[in-house]
């Protein structure tokens, strides 16, 4: 029977090392929750790196076994191959290439190139070991742009799909790569290649009808024999699990709480990955001119900010992170008084049930990245709204704008319209909330992670039928 194998950077599981050996424990992100009903039927897997560097052989196995009885297969990665492949090119190059940061981030290393190289083919061997003709194989995010192209040219008669997590940018942008011919002709490989939005299939048909010898029609690529489409598939959120946590009597417990601590005012939320293109600093400076123009909002209003540690051994990240700690310490200092503070501010990550506490009673949410693929934060906050109340703030350069209409957008570089829609939206009466809400919800709930998982995998059948017919013609 055909399998379908799952590939990305990371599989779904935190391994850990303690006295009694490796332990496993399985993600609570969106993205394993929704391939869950994929790769754990049949004999599906999921195949990628554990997160962690075990260089013993025999510690291989033993955690290549673990992995084995719950559908996972590792690549294991050397410290110089994460240095190179996954630091060096894809997190120095592909994120702020298309995060639209390549002057102040990119750095062109000819040496991580030939890491990422080699690591793309390190899982194609491992896609290779494990797949049959027939099988279908998805592809996922920015580290694996080489791969859909080596799986087809060496097993023909499997169907690719890849999918991008991250915006796809303008022409302009992704030609300044050195190797963008490379990495396009690596995408091309994939019989689907799926974005976000409508905006990113459109930078990418434009890149790759100017780099490549290749023809589009509509959203169809004709590329000699082979056709391939590209289209846009919003990801969604496990809508009911907020639902249902939102509603579960812990979190409810922690919420009153909360809403004791904050009493008589308006709590506002921010929550992102420690990223420069979350655009946390600029939030910051919307919110110190807030604090400056409206000084009658003193004592009532807070703003709850988490930012979840990621990549913060590179010194960019390092270095935002000391920025971020100066600003929040600045504005603290300046406008704080006996009893009241105005940012409340986490440098960690929290159980998914304190997030479900802070998302039900937050007066409003405040998601304003300068470039965000989809941002699942804002999704997040809709679905555990389950009074229909609450607002969101959400940047128009996120994905999520183009489906979350009824929140206020703005644009995160416009500190008065973002300081504006807080104003907005801490008076916004109950009846509009409402309104808006109501129409968000729908929208999560409908296209929720089972629907994108579901009409991503009938359109790669589809299109991969496609293939065999006109081949056979
Ligand atoms: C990439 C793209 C795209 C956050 N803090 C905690 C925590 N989180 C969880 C959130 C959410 C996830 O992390 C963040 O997802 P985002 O979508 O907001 O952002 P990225 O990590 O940058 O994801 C993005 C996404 O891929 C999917 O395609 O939307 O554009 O950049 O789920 O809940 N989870 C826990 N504790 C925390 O403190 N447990």
């Amino acid at each position: 029977m055909p399998k379908v194998i799952i590939v990305s950077n990371r599989l779904p599981v935190k391994v850990s090392k303690d006295e009694s050996g490796y332990q496993l424990s399985p993600s609570e992100g969106g993205l394993a929750t929704g391939l869950g009903s994929i790769y754990k039927k049949d004999d599906n897997l999921w195949i990628g790196w554990p997160g962690l560097e075990v260089d013993n052989e025999d510690e291989q196995k033993q955690v290549s076994q673990q992995l084995q009885e719950i559908s996972l297969c590792p690549v294991f990665l050397t410290q110089d191959e994460i240095n190179r492949f996954y630091e060096g090119f894809s997190n120095e190059v592909l994120w702020p290439v298309f995060h639209y940061y390549a002057s102040t981030y990119a750095h062109y290393h000819r040496a991580n190139w030939e890491a990422y190289k080699r690591v793309n083919q390190k899982f194609c061997d491992m896609v290779l070991a494990n797949a049959e003709p027939g099988d279908t194989i998805w592809v996922h995010d920015y580290q694996l742009l080489l791969l859909p192209d080596l799986i087809r040219k060496a097993m023909p008669d499997v169907a690719v799909g890849f999918f991008l997590h991250i915006p796809f940018p303008s022409h302009e942008m992704f030609r300044l790569i050195p190797w963008r011919k490379e990495l396009l002709e690596g995408i091309i490989g994939a019989d689907l290649i799926g974005f976000h939005t409508f905006d990113d299939v459109r930078h990418f048909l434009s890149a790759v009808t100017r780099i490549l010898p290749v023809h589009a029609s509509a959203n169809i690529l004709t590329c000699g024999e082979r056709s391939i489409v590209i289209e846009s598939f919003p990801m969604g959120i496990d809508d009911k699990k907020y639902d249902q946590l939102a509603r579960s009597a812990s979190v409810r417990e922690e919420s009153e709480h909360i809403c004791e601590t904050f009493k008589e005012q308006k709590l506002i939320l921010s929550i992102d990955r420690l990223d420069y293109s979350k655009g946390i600093l600029q939030r910051l400076q919307a919110f110190e001119l807030l604090l400056e123009t409206h000084p009658e909002l003193h004592r009532k209003i807070s703003l709850y900010m988490i930012v979840v540690p990621s990549r913060d051994q590179v010194p960019q990240y390092k270095e935002l992170r000391d920025h971020i700690d100066r600003r929040v310490g600045n504005i603290n200092a300046r406008y704080r008084n006996i009893d009241w503070s105005p940012i409340q501010y986490f440098y960690q990550s929290f159980p998914i049930e304190t997030l479900s506490a802070l998302y039900s009673t937050a007066d409003v949410c405040l998601v304003t990245p300068m470039r965000d693929g989809m941002n699942l934060v804002s999704k997040e906050y809709v679905a555990s709204r389950v009074q229909n109340d609450g607002i969101l703030i959400l940047s128009e350069m996120a994905g999520a704008s183009k489906e979350l209409i009824d929140a206020i957008i703005v644009n995160p570089n416009n500190t008065h319209e973002v300081r504006d829609a807080i104003v907005t939206a801490i008076n916004m009466p109950v009846e509009e909330q409402r309104r808006r809400m109501i129409q968000m919800r729908y929208n999560v709930s409908k296209f929720n992670i089972g629907h994108w998982v579901k009409i991503f995998m009938d359109r790669l059948n589809e299109a991969k039928q496609y293939q065999r017919s006109m081949q056979t013609r």
